[in-house]
């Protein structure tokens, strides 16, 4: 990437008060589990978003995407969504600023992120790969804004109102996970985070001999984000059904298998079987993140890659969040030795799959994976070799 500071100089004819780098992410395990209070195992990764900002006085927002070379302007306040979709990563962001800051001076105090400001913005997270790209432009924003506004809030905070700045102007019912890793990220730690506390653990992970690769499909299916709400929406209906006898189940953190079968599988003139295999999945994968850190703990790659394929099939069959495309990429190394686990990552319907693959193979799996991704789909196999990085900071 090049210098930020020096494009923004260029753009805004003014010096970049700081610049902030925010790291996309990879998911070990836990799928689908973060908006039903469940457990994840992010990282987050080298490959990342800058953002370069300065203060105005004039009551606007100038804003400018170096890679797309696109500028917008908006006034600084009484913001509402944008039709471009980079520009709502940036001023869902101040608003939820804003919202802060009328809750904590009242709405007739004034604040000087209403003045407005400039900001550059360039990055090398592949876009719609599910390697959270935008998440990552929100925390890089919402951490500029922190720092050069004086607002004090913590990286949990942070995470929240980026979150809801994602419901609000991105339209995407999304959970904590990218959010998270992305500002809580650490060099060669993977974080096991309770969605439901939001206590969180670190650990080194060590894959031997076998490292991590992604398996690009490049492309992104445009049911992606309303499927998202649909999902979140079942496991509620699924939720409500449970509540009914027993009220304390708030989440389905807070299921186990036994009730789901009994509520769920047999009842299907009322919820009919999809909440069920939704409901089942998530179950299981809340269950199968816990298992999977134990093998991680206890060196047993091998126990832990077979996981991967697990929770695979289960959002093929059960979640439905896969599509023809992942599918093909998950079969191509299913049956080859040198591949622990892999399986689809981030939200479906398109972008990567997360393989584990002995190193000394990964050039010779690269190759083949690409010819059957060719042979059978339309397009052309990309792969990222990621390496686990720290979060979101000050450059
Ligand atoms: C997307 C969402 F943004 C996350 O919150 C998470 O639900 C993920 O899909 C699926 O695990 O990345």
């Amino acid at each position: 990437m090049q210098d930020i500071r020096v494009s923004f100089q260029q753009l805004f004819n003014t010096t970049a008060s700081l610049v902030v780098q925010s790291p996309g992410r990879i998911n070990l395990i836990g799928e689908h589990t973060d908006y039903n209070n469940g457990f994840v195992l992010p990282a987050a990764i080298d490959k990342c978003v800058q953002v370069a900002i300065a203060k105005r006085t004039d009551g606007t927002i100038h804003m400018h995407a170096i890679d797309l070379q696109e500028s917008v302007i908006i006034p600084a306040v009484a913001i509402q969504p944008h039709a471009t979709s980079w520009v709502n990563y940036i001023i869902g962001v101040v608003v939820q600023v804003q919202k802060y800051n009328t809750s904590k001076s009242g709405s007739n105090a004034s604040h000087e992120i209403d003045k407005g400001f400039d900001i550059g913005i360039q990055g090398d997270i592949p876009i719609g790969a599910g390697l959270s790209s935008s998440a990552a432009v929100e925390c890089a924003v919402i951490f500029a804004l922190n720092e050069m506004y004086q607002l004090g809030l913590t990286t949990m905070q942070m995470a929240l109102m980026t979150q809801q700045s994602e419901h609000e102007f991105a339209g995407v019912k999304c959970g904590i996970m990218d959010m998270f890793a992305s500002l809580h990220g650490k060099n060669n730690q993977v974080i096991l985070l309770d969605c439901d506390s939001l206590q969180h653990s670190y650990y080194p992970l060590d894959l031997k001999d076998y490292q991590i690769v992604l398996f690009d499909t490049q492309i992104k299916h445009a049911l992606a984000s309303s499927e998202y709400n649909t999902r979140r929406l079942e496991c509620e209906q699924g939720v409500e059904v449970l509540q009914q006898k027993y009220p304390s189940i708030k989440t389905l953190r807070d299921a186990s298998k036994q009730q789901v079968d009994e509520l769920l599988k047999t009842d299907t003139s009322m919820v009919g079987n999809k909440i069920y295999d939704r409901c089942k999945y998530v179950v299981d994968e809340i269950e199968r993140v816990q298992l999977a850190v134990k093998d991680l703990l206890a060196g047993d790659i091998k126990a832990f890659g077979q996981k991967m394929f697990e929770t695979h099939e289960g959002l093929s069959k059960l979640y439905e969040v896969s599509c023809r495309e992942l599918d093909i990429l998950v079969n191509a190394v299913k049956d080859n030795p040198h591949v622990l686990g892999a399986r689809m990552m981030g939200g479906g319907f398109g972008g990567c799959t997360i393989n584990i693959i002995k190193k000394s193979e990964v050039q010779a799996i690269i190759h083949q994976v690409a010819e059957v991704y060719a042979q059978q789909t339309a397009h052309t196999l990309k792969v990222h070799q990621v390496k686990i990085a720290q979060g979101t900071h000050i450059k």
